[in-house]
């Protein structure tokens, strides 16, 4: 997939507000400082004019945002699962905006969930992995930072315990970094066959 074109439509912060377009929609998802706006910046093209902000303040934000590409779908940043010792009512109220949207957008084609590669996932990441496969939602996973593994490691490839305990299968996990660019086009045709758009030339 080529990008041509990225657009901010806006931010969705509360539950029963419409997303700002009925395109269909691909969402990233992952715990806070996963490396998820850097990823998103580098799918999009934009590692240096960038579109999703790389914050200095991980979990701040409570705001699903919206991109429109290539005029064709929306790319949806949900907000960051955050920390276990956030308050309760903090907790709260993100699950309820995510899982609203998640559960009541007639538009998501899938979800690409975020777990950095060098940590197994956490109880967190495995709740919300399963979440998606209870409601029936096409999920990819993106295992962010392999930039950051040692070259051993990387040659034994995605542990196998990992796959196990997210449950999807191999061929649903891409291997990527924000800062050489690995896994990108791999990532952005697999959202494209998500999204089922026609291949252009
Ligand atoms: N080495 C390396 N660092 C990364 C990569 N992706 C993100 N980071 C760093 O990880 C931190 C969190 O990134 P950010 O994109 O803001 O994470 P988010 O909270 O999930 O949106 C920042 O300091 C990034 O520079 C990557 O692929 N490789
Ligand atoms: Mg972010």
């Amino acid at each position: 997939m080529v990008i041509r074109s990225v657009e901010f439509l806006g931010s969705v912060v509360a539950r029963d507000q419409p997303p700002p377009s009925r395109l269909p929609q691909v969402a990233f998802a992952g715990r806070s400082n996963v490396g998820k706006s850097s990823l998103i910046n580098r799918l999009l093209g934009r590692p240096r004019r960038k579109v999703a902000r790389v914050s200095a303040q991980p979990g701040k934000t409570q705001a699903l945002n919206f991109y429109e590409v290539n005029r064709a779908f929306l790319l949806v940043d949900l907000p960051g699962s955050g920390y276990a010792k956030a308050p309760k009512a903090v907790r709260d109220s993100w699950r309820r905006l995510v899982r609203g949207y998640l559960a009541g957008s007639g538009e998501l084609r899938g979800v690409v969930y975020l777990v950095d590669s060098r940590h197994p996932p956490t109880a967190g990441d495995l709740e919300f992995v399963e979440y998606l496969a209870e409601t029936g939602t096409p999920t990819l996973i993106a295992l962010t930072k392999v930039d950051k593994l040692k070259a051993s490691r990387r040659a034994r490839g995605v542990a196998p315990a990992t796959l196990d305990r997210l449950g999807v299968p191999e061929d649903q996990v891409v291997s990527t970094s924000a800062k050489t660019g690995e896994g990108a086009d791999e990532l952005l045709d697999a959202i494209a066959a998500l999204l089922e758009l026609e291949e252009e030339s």
